[in-house]
């Protein structure tokens, strides 16, 4: 954002500090280390990986001399670099956080409980239902072939699961137990071939409340077979799935991806 490109005053570098520690309080954390000599308050910004793993640190301060002002800019910058980014890159007006959740800004009961109308909020709904373009593309190109698409899956990670439709209410679908049935023999398979365990569900029940999900929007169009695959793990390495991880977490989607496709050929 617009943000990172300007130089800040103090006072609105310690807001900033108080923001970024709220905003991301799973990795940011404040320490007081002492104070100046014009008795202004020195504060170390620890960040950290989510499970706060204290084994190997690294240092960086910025303007230890006054008039170098691009080093406490590069300070902010580097905090702001966050690899673990969840939402699309779009800019907001009215605010410095950029991107919106693109989970969130599908037209299913568009920003109800389980999304936030707040661009600093990972689950950031969106201006309006479709207002990225990532989910206008994706929703277009659907809308253009909902006669032909007969089958709609959408893969995330992590925490293995295979969720069918609501997420954005608690209500039960019209063929609930038709793809109750299906995940649950998918997730059997899973666990026999693989011995890994899938939970399995409608994701309102199963994970959480979360509309403006393109499984439901999907589902709504008329593709009366749509899934959210969560993928590995359950989170001993979470969004950092090793690469080594790869070939039985992608088996693992197949074997439910198959069973699921058959099931719909045969309904065809
Ligand atoms: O919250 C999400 O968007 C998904 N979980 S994740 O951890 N990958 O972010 C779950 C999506 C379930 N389906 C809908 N919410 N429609
Ligand atoms: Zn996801």
């Amino acid at each position: 954002g617009v943000f990172y490109e300007r130089y800040h005053s103090l006072e609105d570098i310690y807001y900033w500090i108080n923001k970024t520690k709220q905003d991301h309080s799973d990795m940011v954390k404040v320490i007081l280390i002492g104070s100046s000599s014009e008795k202004r308050p020195l504060y170390v910004l620890k960040l950290s990986g989510r499970r706060d793993e204290v084994k190997r640190a690294m240092w960086i301060d910025c303007g230890i001399h006054a008039r170098e002002w691009i080093a406490p800019a590069f300070c902010m910058w580097f905090v702001n670099y966050d690899r673990m980014w969840r939402k699309n890159r779009s800019t907001n007006k009215d605010s410095v956080c950029t991107g919106a959740d693109l989970n969130r800004n599908f037209d299913a009961n568009w920003c109800t409980k389980g999304a936030s109308d707040n661009p600093c909020d990972a689950t950031y709904c969106g201006e309006y239902p479709e207002s990225e373009p990532e989910t206008q593309a994706v929703a277009r190109f659907l809308r253009s072939h909902k006669d032909t698409v007969k089958l709609y899956l959408t893969i995330h990670s992590y925490s293995q699961m295979l969720l069918f439709p609501y997420s954005c209410s608690y209500d039960e679908i019209p063929n609930h137990n038709e793809l109750l049935e299906l995940v649950k023999e998918a997730s059997a398979k899973i666990r026999r071939y693989y011995r890994n365990n899938y939970k399995y569900g409608p994701g309102a029940k199963t994970i959480y409340l979360a509309p403006g999900g393109s499984d439901d929007w999907a589902y709504k169009l008329g593709i009366k077979y749509s899934f959210t695959f969560e993928l590995q793990d359950r989170g001993r390495y979470g969004f950092l799935l090793p690469p080594s991880f790869i070939p039985q977490a992608c088996n693992e989607a197949l074997l439910a991806s198959k069973i699921i496709a058959l099931h719909v050929i045969r309904k065809l």
